[in-house]
């Protein structure tokens, strides 16, 4: 593979030395950029994320116009069960929403095993096209959901307050949810290795509602079958980065799960969660992502000190990771950018951890 020119987040995830710490958002391809609304005003999302021209071009938009040091590829956890054969809609001002739920054993046999390379052939394409036109400026995130969190999603049938419906399933039919779970663990292995094999240079799981669990319901119903995905991917060096949101008690076995990488929300202090954990795996994360609503004086502050403590417990650890003591974190919000954040002030965001990451490298390696 050609080499890519700014391979600083891939460093960063393998805790190799880097001169400043890599930066990118949750979500960077989104409705906060008036470019990519002009492009959704003449597209559905859907026909966006199944045109592979399209969704390479609102990939590669906040690289130009935010700096990020890396793109995700732009489509939706969502893809997997339509692929299943679940009648997926996306609804302005309600999100997704799926016709016809996932409530017991029949609808769970309607869902039929996927082949990622032809069932899903358009992310594929995306991930080639997104690769050709980005000419290895930056590496290509490819991701799924998690099995838990999709599972969620299609048993409710859309966003939820309480997850009453997925949380009576587990527990009045674990059986029938661990047959569910296992069924997505399969199909998410195989759709990872498939956006690897088509080019995607690292991939994250998300994990957005991991946090909805008590900790032992969540090792049960989620890191188990983020645990043998990680394990059962054919892949080569490309790291996995794990976003499970919410789940506190749970980091130090996230971080024995395979993971290369945790993505930390913004309720944790990212130098404790280091402290805690050790240096067997990087950190990604962690500003709050509101924090972008305020000035820029505000969020250079925030910057700063999520770099330090970081560099702190590192520190601390004696870790040997990257020059200095902040290898091994990628900045990144502690959750998705949101649609009315002034694109001047991610911009700017980004902007800050650069150039303070460097100042902070260069102070600790003289
Ligand atoms: O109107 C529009 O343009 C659609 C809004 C939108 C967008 C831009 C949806 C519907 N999905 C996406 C893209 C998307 N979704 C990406 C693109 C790549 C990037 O990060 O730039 C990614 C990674 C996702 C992942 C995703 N979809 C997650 C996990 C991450 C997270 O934010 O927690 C989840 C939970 C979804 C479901 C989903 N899809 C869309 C919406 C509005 C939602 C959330 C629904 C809810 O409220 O629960």
């Amino acid at each position: 593979m050609n080499k890519i020119e700014n391979d600083l987040f891939l460093r960063a995830c393998k805790r190799l030395p880097v001169d400043r710490t890599p930066v990118w958002i949750m979500r960077q391809a989104g409705r906060y950029l008036p470019e990519y609304r002009a492009i959704r005003q003449k597209y559905d999302f859907l026909t966006l994320c199944k045109t592979p021209d399209l969704a390479a071009e609102v990939t590669i938009q906040p690289v130009d116009i935010i700096g990020v040091d890396a793109a995700i590829i732009f489509s939706d956890i969502l893809v997997i069960p339509e692929a299943m054969g679940m009648a997926l809609s996306i609804e302005d001002g309600t999100g997704p929403v799926f016709a016809k739920p996932i409530r017991d054993e029949s609808d769970a046999a309607s869902l039929k095993d996927i082949d990622p390379g032809t069932d899903l052939k358009f992310v594929m394409d995306a991930l080639s096209v997104t690769k050709k036109e980005l000419n290895n400026r930056v590496p290509v995130i490819g991701f799924s959901g998690s099995p838990w969190t999709l599972l969620t999603y299609m048993v409710e049938g859309r966003g939820s307050k309480n997850f009453s419906q997925v949380k009576s399933l587990i527990f009045r039919n674990p059986k029938l949810a661990h047959k569910l779970l296992e069924k997505l663990a399969k199909a998410v292995a195989g759709y990872l290795s498939a956006q690897l094999e088509s080019g995607a240079n690292a991939v994250q799981i998300f994990d957005t509602w991991g946090g909805i669990l008590s900790p032992e319901d969540y090792r049960e119903f989620s890191l188990e079958y983020i645990k043998m995905i990680i394990a059962s991917m054919k892949k080569n060096d490309e790291p996995v980065i794990v976003f499970s949101k919410g789940v506190h008690q749970s980091f130090s076995e996230l971080a024995s799960s395979g993971a290369d990488v945790i993505g930390l929300d913004w309720t944790v202090d990212i130098g404790t969660v280091k402290r805690q954990i050790g240096n067997d795996v990087a950190l990604q994360g962690n500003m709050d992502p509101t924090v972008l609503y305020a000035d820029k004086a505000k969020i250079k502050k925030e910057v700063k000190r999520i770099l330090q403590s970081y560099a702190n417990a590192a520190n601390d650890n004696r870790d040997s990771a990257g020059s200095g003591n902040s290898g091994g974190h990628i900045f990144n919000l502690g959750h998705g950018i949101l649609p009315d954040i002034e694109p001047e002030n991610a911009r700017a965001f980004v902007e800050f951890v650069k150039e303070e990451s460097i100042k902070q490298h260069s102070a600790i390696a003289v």
